[in-house]
């Protein structure tokens, strides 16, 4: 059994995805970003950055934490959605690196600046707004010609997927990128996206002020 720590984020929902496409069992464990429980001693042994998501391994008794490890670790673990030769192997890692350390980032701060900042940033909303339109050109022209990121549906569509899906709040609009557009839908489609992405929706609610408090502050996760 796989134990999911995680909570209904886009950083979350690409664990709960993939999970589902590999078929594996696991057990999802919420733990409420919002609340504060990131910072609890337990999920600190398996998560020291005190972000979700992470996961133990029962079987193996190995635990990992960053989103982008945990999909490479999982896909490698059952050997589907990462191929095994070389130049197959680094066409994936170099879309779900690109995801991890440009398209996740910068999204989340565009929506950050667009939707949580206590003040209006004109200058962070153009910045982040404008870079996220930015790599939302990059991914469709990338999609031009083939059907998924690396040419076979991978583990670089499930990193991308969940930070695509909330378009409207980082000011885009899907209708520009035509080939994102129809990428998303047919991902979209997958019956196993569709479960992996409910995984925890009841728990998803607005940032209340102690959310706000525990997220966007330097008080060191403890909530005001
Ligand atoms: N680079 C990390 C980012 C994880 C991350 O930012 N997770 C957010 C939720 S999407 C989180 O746990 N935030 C809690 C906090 O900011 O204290 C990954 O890809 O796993």
């Amino acid at each position: 059994m796989i134990q999911l720590y995680s909570w209904p984020t886009p950083n979350g929902i690409k664990i709960s995805i993939a999970l589902e496409e590999l078929g594996l069992p696991y057990q999802f464990n919420p733990v409420n970003i919002g609340r504060g429980e990131q910072f609890q001693p337990a999920f600190l042994e398996l998560s020291p950055n005190n972000r979700i998501p992470a996961i133990f391994d029962e079987e193996r008794q190995i635990s990992v934490f960053e989103s982008g490890a945990i999909l490479v670790y999982l896909a490698e673990r059952e050997g589907r959605f990462l191929p095994a030769d070389p130049a197959g192997r680094v066409e994936v890692l170099q879309w779900l690196f690109w995801q991890v350390g440009g398209l996740g980032p910068m999204a989340g701060q565009a929506h950050h600046f667009r939707e949580y900042a206590p003040e209006r940033v004109e200058y962070g909303i153009q910045r982040y707004t404008a870079e996220v339109g930015r790599l939302y050109g990059v991914l469709d022209r990338r999609l031009a010609d083939r059907p998924f990121v690396a040419g076979e549906y991978s583990i670089a569509d499930m990193a991308i997927f969940p930070w695509i899906a909330p378009w409207e709040k980082q000011g885009q609009q899907l209708g520009d990128f035509p080939n994102v557009q129809r990428w998303f839908a047919e991902v979209a489609a997958r019956p196993a996206v569709a479960r992996g992405r409910s995984v925890g929706k009841e728990l998803r609610a607005p940032h209340d002020a102690t959310a706000r408090a525990v997220l966007f502050t330097h008080g060191g996760g403890k909530p005001a």
